[in-house]
């Protein structure tokens, strides 16, 4: 048994809490993720409050286990996406891309944990004065929209600086990486990339194919003049960016090659075209498994690891 704060709180039996991934966690996604003993996350992304709502509806026909969602601060329905979770009180929500700190209150008041994204320490602090409940902090491994800092050096940061439970995000998708996670002082993990590979995820299969496929350094940043920074996949799109960041083109320039691109990936399964986000993690993910196989496989060797480092250690 892993037995953190972060357990207690969400009613889960693994501190393991699913990247609420625009267009890709879905609600059989987040269903099976909570079904197998940790928490699923509906991503809401760019979506309106109605196409949430149905997702909401879908997945508590999946399951009777909690799940949360995702409100991407971005997005122009954040506002709207945040009344739906209210009305249908949506036990915790994570939010990212964004402070979240005008939408604290309102879902404190109906009993929602709320567990923010943040790129950095000061983010952590500023969220834990608001009334955060965790922090998953993020470090620049992962997929999607990214900071500077790597999880190593940013988690025990973190630790250090709050009292709330910290959350590890961004390079863990096995049991050495919740270990690794949990020495650093968290007290769960946000693994994203590798549940993109569930067999629950409804995303394309090319999108999976090409995680399944790519190697160590193929997980690029793209997008770093517009101040919002993506982690996808080498592919024709990553080539036009760094291109066109090359050639000094406009932050508004980079932001009009991004629009649509993520769903034209995900959705159509136009992997050259579309905008693959995916994690510095994607070239240790070799198969497509069930979320249990995934979640008990990453607990049972944080369990192995675990007793491996203990050997390393003698007495004198
Ligand atoms: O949000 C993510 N990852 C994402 S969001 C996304 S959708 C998107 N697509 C294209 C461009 C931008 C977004 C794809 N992947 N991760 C959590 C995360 N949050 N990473 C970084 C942050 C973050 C950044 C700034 C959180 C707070 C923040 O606050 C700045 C401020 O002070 O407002």
């Amino acid at each position: 048994m892993i037995d953190t704060r972060i357990c207690e709180m969400l009613g889960i039996k693994y501190p393991i809490i699913q990247g609420g991934m625009a267009w890709i966690a879905t609600a059989e996604l987040a269903a099976a993720v909570s079904e197998a003993g940790g928490i699923g996350i509906i991503g809401a992304g760019n979506a309106p409050a109605e196409t949430v709502e149905r997702e909401i509806l879908r997945a508590k026909q999946l399951t009777n286990k909690q799940f949360g969602v995702n409100i991407m601060m971005l997005s122009p329905f954040a506002e709207e996406v945040v009344e739906i979770i209210c009305e249908h009180k949506i036990p915790m929500v994570t939010t990212g891309a964004g402070n979240p700190a005008k939408f604290i209150k309102r879902l404190k008041g109906v009993g929602t944990k709320i567990i923010p994204v943040v790129p950095s320490v000061a983010l952590a602090k500023r969220m834990e004065g608001l009334g955060a409940d965790a922090v998953i902090v993020e470090g620049t491994e992962a997929g999607g929209h990214i900071g500077e800092l790597t999880t190593m050096a940013l988690v025990p940061q973190a630790v250090d600086a709050v009292n709330i439970p910290v959350i590890a995000a961004g390079g863990i998708a096995d049991g050495r990486g919740l270990l690794a996670a949990l020495s650093l002082g968290a007290e769960g993990v946000q693994i994203g990339t590798r549940f993109v590979c569930a067999e629950e995820c409804t995303v394309h299969r090319n999108y999976k194919n090409m995680i399944l496929g790519a190697k160590d350094r193929d997980a690029v940043v793209t997008a770093r003049v517009t101040g919002h920074p993506v982690r996808m996949l080498k592919n024709k799109l990553a080539r036009q960016f760094l291109k066109l960041e090359k050639e000094g083109a406009t932050a508004e320039e980079i932001e009009r090659l991004g629009h649509g691109k993520l769903e034209l990936a995900a959705i159509d399964g136009d992997v050259e075209n579309g905008s693959v986000m995916a994690g510095q993690v994607s070239g240790m993910i070799n198969r497509i498994q069930p979320c249990r196989e995934i979640i008990e496989e990453i607990i049972s060797d944080t369990k192995n690891q675990l007793n491996l480092v203990s050997k390393f250690y003698t007495e004198v």
